[in-house]
Formats: structure tokens, sequence, C-alpha cells
């Protein structure tokens, strides 16, 4: 199997997708820390013109962006191991229910580089919208998961929305964003998620730069 790169964060939302689906579909990888987010060298992102993390780096070609790395990641591996992907969501509740991660995965990512890289003031109305919103998606998708969950095919070994879920829940924790406890249902889910090996070769951490 040819060797991959990804190039992205240990503590980074978005970079532990694909990290999760290396490990549970045994994908051989290098991770290629990108150390300051502030910067603004597509080189320090691998190339990724939006400046943007993870991007997979394989046989010469670059792959940017989560679900992207994942489906290339499937190919890689050849594993025969049952995926959900989004397009499989055949139902309304299913398909909102990914659409309320990928949601809450953005703003996650907009309150961290605003409030806590930037240092912009929380109490602006970008980042008090950007919260109630966020705060209004996690409160669905705690009162809809059960529902969610029974709609997805129940011959599976992993799911995109899954992952994302799993990592997004873990990430409010990681950086001390909201508060995740009046979600019961979500900490429930992700309790049992953080079992599987691939939950826990991916702990959220910070990347120590090489000493030189
Ligand atoms: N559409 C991208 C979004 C990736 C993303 O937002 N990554 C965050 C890190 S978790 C990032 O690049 N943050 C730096 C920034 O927003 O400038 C994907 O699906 O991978």
């Amino acid at each position: 199997m040819e060797s991959v790169q990804i190039i992205g964060r240990s503590s980074s939302l978005f970079t532990r997708v694909p990290l999760i689906f290396a490990h549970e579909l045994a994908v051989p990888f290098e991770l290629v820390p990108i150390h300051d987010m502030t910067e603004v060298d597509p080189a320090i992102y691998a190339g990724n013109p939006a400046l943007k993390l993870p991007t997979l780096r394989r046989a010469g070609s670059l792959v940017f962006g989560a679900q992207n790395i994942c489906r290339a990641l499937q190919e890689l591996g050849g594993s025969r191991r049952r995926i959900v992907w989004p397009e499989e969501l055949r139902d309304d509740l299913s398909r909102n229910a990914q659409e309320m991660v990928w949601h809450g995965m953005a703003a996650q990512v907009q309150l961290v580089f605003g409030t806590l890289v930037g240092k912009l003031p929380a109490d602006n109305i970008y980042f008090q919208k950007g919260r109630a919103g966020f705060e209004g998606a996690l409160r669905w998708l705690d009162e809809n998961l059960a529902g969610m969950l029974h709609a997805m095919p129940a011959q599976r070994d992993l799911s995109l929305f899954e992952v994302t879920l799993f990592c997004l829940v873990e990430h409010l924790v990681f950086r001390d964003t909201l508060p995740v406890a009046p979600y019961r249902s979500l900490v429930r889910f992700t309790r049992e998620f953080a079992a599987r090996p691939s939950a826990q070769l991916t702990a959220y951490r910070y990347d120590t730069p090489a000493a030189t």
C-alpha cells in the first residue's frame, strides 16, 4: 500500500475525522503537523489554497478536506468495512442531523479561531449569534440522536455521521468552548464511541514542534 501523509493537527476537530478513518481502515499514514494556524502562506498548509486543514498527500496528489480524505482513505485501504456515507442518509431527519453536525463543526472553528486564536471579543454579535446557533444545533442533535441512529443502516462498521459527531463533542470539552453536560444523549453516545481503539489512538493533544 502506498504511504500517505495527513497534513493537519492532533488538536484539530476536522483532522481527527480522517485520523479515525485511517485507523479504522488500517491505512498506514504519517501525520505532518501544522504548528501555526495564523500563517497565511499556502505552502504551510501543504498547498491548500484555502489555508485550511486537513489535507492528504498521496502519490503526487493532494486531497483537500476531511470528507474527501475519508473517501480517499477507503479507496486506498481497499477495506471491505461497511461505511455509511452522507448520500445514504435518505430521510429528512438523518440529513438534517448531518447538516447540524457540519454546522456545529464550522461554528466550533469560528469560536476557536475568532476568540481563542484571534483573541476577538466573545461578546461581539458575530460570536454571540454563532454561539446561539451552535447551541441550537447541539440541542436539536441531542433531541434527535436516537431517531437518527435508528434510521441508519444497522449493518455498518462506521458512518461519517458518527465520526464527525464524536469529534465535535470531544472537541467542545478539549477546547472548553461550550458545556456538554446539558446534552445527555450526545454525552452517552460519545462515551460509547470513545471505547473504539481508533478513538483512543487519536485523542486530542497539542503537537510539539520538533527540537532543532
Ligand atoms: N472544509 C474543511 C474545513 C476544515 C477546517 O475548518 N479546519 C480548521 C481546523 S479544525 C481550520 O483550518 N482552521 C484554521 C482556519 O480556519 O483558519 C474540511 O472539511 O476539512
